[in-house]
């Protein structure tokens, strides 16, 4: 008895400080934004333990991360925010030597404005804001942004709890461009979604799918890939980019400067962009890909949807977001007012 107690005792202390030493990873990612059977084939291909967190907006990422005090390997920002966070340095370089099947990507993704040496970011999906609603109670297919201020839908919309997403509609329903920093321009779309704020339902992220699919309203403003995944679990849902324009976004994958596991990161985005890995995270995910192998591999299916695939006096219309330097603190203080007027 005792000779089996020293031996379990033994056996306990080898296995672990193996255990407390196993490698890990951190992730930051928006939420719904990965299949988790990737992150269980992630796991099971290098013994490289994922550590997963979500947001629901660039702003909340950013504030963690620039706050300090948490230390994350892999992070998803956009266009914008990714612009922002290389002038703060609060990115590294990636080294492409450890993350060859980059070449999977379409070039014509890589060296974006937002990242215009092609050093920082691993393009990831993309898509288009638009409205999605309802055709059993939508009657006529809407073509303006004016469809988020009509009465009909009255307490019968859901507005996205984003600042920059939301702001940038208002902007354009004014007739003003979506990336203003003019005060003027901003006092305009702050009065309109203050008149709009009786008739939203809800101010939502993540949680607008599953109660547009559960038809809890008509019409709602949501990212494309989220439009895609909802049509796909309710075929009255369709999905509109209106036609004074809109914003198109890139969310790319990136190193923080201060990540721990620097080389178990590269692994990570190497994974991401292998062809049939990408392939099923766009099964789950839902948004458009610029993953040349994996939408090859996808087949017709990918090209068949327009909201993926826009057409291009769509893309056209649509413009990406730019970082607006210390303007940024006028479009957080305008949110704010606006989340908390009565
Ligand atoms: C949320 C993913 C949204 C990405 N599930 C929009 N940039």
């Amino acid at each position: 008895m005792k000779k089996i107690t020293v031996w379990l005792a033994l056996v306990a202390l080898m296995i672990c400080p193996l255990a407390a030493m196993a490698e890990t990873i951190s992730v930051y990612n928006w939420g719904d934004y990965i299949d988790p059977v990737v992150l269980d084939m992630f796991e099971e291909e290098t013994g490289i333990e994922v550590i997963y967190e979500t947001f629901e907006t660039n702003e909340d990422m950013y504030a963690k991360i620039a706050m300090g005090g948490s230390s994350y390997d892999i992070i998803i920002p956009s266009d914008y925010m990714i612009e922002r966070m290389i002038q703060e340095n609060l990115l590294q370089k990636i080294n492409w030597d450890n993350v060859p099947n980059v070449k999977n990507i379409n070039p014509r993704f890589m060296a974006e404005s937002y990242d215009p040496t092609g050093e920082y970011a691993v393009p990831y999906t993309w898509g288009t804001m638009g409205i999605l609603y309802n055709t059993e109670t939508v009657e006529e297919a809407p073509t303006s942004w004016q469809t988020l201020m009509d009465e009909t839908y009255f307490m019968d919309m859901f507005m996205l709890n984003s600042p920059r997403d939301t702001l940038a509609i208002a902007l354009v329903m004014c007739g003003h461009d979506l990336n203003s920093t003019n005060p003027d321009d901003l006092a305009d779309a702050k009065a309109l979604l203050i008149e709009q704020k009786p008739m939203v339902l809800a101010y939502v992220v993540d949680e607008v799918k599953d109660k547009m699919i559960g038809g809890e309203a008509s019409v709602a403003l949501v990212w494309s890939g989220d439009a895609t995944y909802c049509m796909s679990e309710n075929d009255a849902l369709d999905y509109v980019v209106p036609e004074e324009g809109s914003n198109i976004f890139f969310d790319s994958i990136c190193i923080p400067a201060n990540a721990r596991n620097v080389a178990g990161a590269e692994k990570f985005i190497d994974f991401l962009c292998r062809a049939d890995i990408a392939k099923i995270n766009y099964e789950y995910v839902g948004y458009a890909i610029p993953n040349d192998a994996a939408i090859e591999l996808i087949g017709e299916e990918y090209n068949a949807s327009p909201v993926n695939n826009p057409p291009q006096e769509v893309l056209d219309k649509c413009q990406v977001f730019k970082y607006l330097g210390d303007d940024t603190q006028l479009y957080d203080q305008i949110w704010t007012e606006i989340i908390s007027e009565f």
